[in-house]
């Protein structure tokens, strides 16, 4: 076992545990089995035209049925930490709590007791995209009752599952859902409202988190003693020309208007402000007499403000932002709204998806702001990985990308300070990739979707992550 030279002495501390990621949709399979309702995603991939190759989910790395082998496979990694998604379907089939599906419940408990027999806690996610269809029907996250559905599937969920799970997250990246889903339609439910339904989505997301999280502090927190938060994609976004305050003041909009837009009100109350004045001012040019960024009232800004007991961060890359005088007036869009000019460096390595590159030393800069902004008390990275194509196994890149971001992780905890306790890699499994299907691959562990039997298989970057996780240190 060598560990890298200059790293020989810096170990990951005992506060800190090492785990991996997956979510329901994406590994699940089984979607019409033991009563599980319908949700978004089967409506969007049977349909043709929305999917690359029109994959689907119906079975993907079909962990419903697996998972006894999954676990062995975390168990043998070392991993201390699983974070996974429910499918809100499978416990509630239309998304209501008329009616509970015990199966769906059970299905997660046994995936718990095979946890915690090896040693593993779970971190869960309430809702990772897979949206009871029926609640779609209703409007989805453009419907301001989405909350209170929400409320009462994370007060079903707490209950069955709330005494054995000390870490939930409730929404995953809101942020994505609204802009991919309710913005460019590349998603579930496929809509394309760039100028106002990503904000109404925005707005309706925060409200369901923080109900999810007042109703876990008023109703269960005392006896079960677990955590809450929402979870937070966000890039490091670099000024291009470092002496340039027209260019920092873009790289600092760029952060509002995306991971700000939903950690600002749970983290500090209300939207950035940046984000308020300039959507009102473009509205108004654009002839509305409101804004299209919906107002909160103060009763709810006291009440989303404060919904957290950690930061659940998702990190995957870096951009670099330019200043650039205001866009003329055309169609409203929130690219428009935040009105910056955002590039990668060249010299950054690419993976097999386009919007993700590799610079390590973001993360670093991305933790310590988050820490200073925010000041959340506890950090875990609950998502951070790299694809590759289908069948490769000797993933030399992956294990290149993780060493980069893991050594800035060591770096932010033990010379920076930075109070990361946890760190869910992206992910354990190949896996269904969202409007890409099964053409980009982010598992450490590679499955076989030709084989019925979706035989696992070890890449390169699994071996070398259990030699970190032994180590508890970078290892070559
Ligand atoms: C995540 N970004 O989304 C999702 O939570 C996962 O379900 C998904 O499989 C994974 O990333 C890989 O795509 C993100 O641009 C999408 O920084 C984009 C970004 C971050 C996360």
């Amino acid at each position: 076992l060598t560990i890298l030279g200059a790293l020989a002495d810096k170990k990951f501390p005992d506060t800190f545990r090492f785990g991996t990621a997956g979510a329901s949709y994406q590994i699940e399979g089984g979607w019409n089995e033991d009563g599980r309702g319908v949700s978004i995603w089967d409506t969007f991939v049977h349909t043709p035209g929305h999917v690359k190759n029109n994959a689907t989910g119906d079975v993907a790395s079909d962990s419903y049925h697996k998972y006894k082998e999954d676990v062995a496979i975390l168990a043998d990694l070392g991993v201390k930490l699983y974070r996974f998604s429910i499918a809100w379907p499978r416990i509630l089939p239309d998304g209501t709590p008329y009616k509970v599906n015990q199966a769906g419940i059970d299905y997660y408990l046994n995936l718990i007791k095979e946890l915690q027999a090896n040693g593993i806690e779970p971190v869960i996610t309430l809702y990772h995209w897979d949206l009871p269809q029926h609640l779609e029907d209703l409007g989805g996250w453009l419907n301001p009752q989405i909350a209170d559905y929400f409320g009462d599937y994370a007060r079903v969920v707490y209950k069955a599952l709330g005494p054995y799970v000390k870490y939930w997250v409730t929404i995953n990246e809101p942020g994505t859902t609204c802009t991919c889903g309710y913005g460019q339609g590349i998603h579930a439910p496929g809509k394309s409202l760039v100028g106002d339904g990503i904000y109404t989505c925005a707005y309706n997301s925060i409200r369901a988190h923080a109900k999810a999280y007042r109703i876990y502090e008023e109703e269960f927190k005392k006896t079960q003693g677990g955590k809450v938060t929402l979870n937070i994609a966000s890039s490091w976004y670099y000024p291009k020309d470092n002496s340039s305050s027209l260019d920092q003041l873009a790289a600092d909009r760029t952060f509002e208007f995306n991971p700000g837009l939903y950690a600002n009100p749970v983290f500090k109350g209300n939207w950035p402000q940046i984000v308020i004045d300039r959507v009102a001012n473009r509205s108004k040019l654009e002839g509305y007499s409101f804004s299209r960024l919906p107002v909160f009232t103060q009763e709810e800004i006291d009440y989303i403000n404060g919904t957290f007991d950690f930061f659940a961060l998702n990190i995957y890359t870096s951009s670099i932002v330019e200043y650039t005088d205001e866009w003329p007036i055309s169609q409203p869009t929130v690219w428009l709204d935040q009105g910056t000019i955002t590039s990668v460096d060249p010299s950054w390595p690419v993976s097999e998806s386009s919007w993700l590159t590799s610079d390590p030393p973001g993360v670093r800069y991305l933790l310590n702001y988050i820490q200073e902004k925010y000041n959340p008390g506890e950090i875990i990275i609950t998502e951070n990985g790299w694809s590759t194509v289908p069948g490769e196994l000797t993933d030399t890149s992956r294990v290149a990308y993780l060493k980069g971001y893991l050594s800035n992780i060591l770096d932010a905890i033990v010379d920076d300070g930075v109070n990361v306790t946890g760190y869910t890699l992206w992910s354990l499994l190949d896996n269904f990739e969202w409007a890409e299907g099964y053409t980009q691959r982010f598992g450490i562990i590679s499955v076989d979707f030709d084989d019925a039997n979706r035989t696992r298989t070890y890449k390169d970057s699994a071996k070398w992550y259990k030699r970190v996780v032994e180590a508890r240190a970078i290892v070559d």
